[in-house]
């Protein structure tokens, strides 16, 4: 068990469904912590910069139009093996084999429209993390960890 910083995106479309408070709420009652948040519209640059990996996929182009396409709201989360975990709450890219009761399997119907962002290693966190946020920007929450940790024993 490690505490861990990931990078959570409630992308475009949670923005416009209205879903932000939904996904941060699922992700505060399992305890995780917000030490950054922000709305913003990315540009092109750094939608690229991003996405990188899938950069050449026939479905590149359309992740970067997708991503820029209105405001996101991007968030460090912060907890006992939070990249991991965040996934789980998230489910699977596909929202066909997200598992039930995730974000994806609950809200969302096909791949390009899934909701959520979440960091998929400790390397991707930190490369996605520098993208989003400066380090300025994220707060301690060191008290509220150290209280949760210990309720949770
Ligand atoms: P993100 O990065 O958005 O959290 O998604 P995942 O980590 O779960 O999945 P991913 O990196 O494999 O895909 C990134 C992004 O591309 C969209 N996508 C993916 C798509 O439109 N068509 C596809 O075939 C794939 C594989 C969905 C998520």
């Amino acid at each position: 068990m490690a505490i861990q910083r990931t990078l959570i995106l409630c992308k475009p479309d949670a923005v416009s469904r209205g879903l932000v408070g939904e996904i941060v709420r699922r992700i505060e009652v399992r305890g995780y912590l917000i030490v950054a948040m922000k709305m913003m519209q990315l540009d092109g640059e750094r939608a690229r910069k991003h996405y990188a990996e899938h950069d050449g996929k026939p479905f590149f182009a359309g992740l970067v139009d997708f991503i820029t396409s209105g405001p996101l709201v991007a968030m460090c989360i912060e907890g006992e093996d939070a990249i991991a975990g965040c996934r789980q709450l998230m489910g699977a890219t596909n929202p066909l084999q997200a598992a039930p009761g995730s974000i994806r399997a609950d809200y969302a119907q096909t791949i390009g429209l899934n909701l959520v962002h979440g960091s998929d290693s400790y390397e991707s966190a930190e490369r996605e993390l520098a993208i989003f946020f400066e380090s300025r920007e994220f707060v301690s929450r060191k008290h509220d960890l150290e209280r949760w940790l210990v309720e949770k024993k």
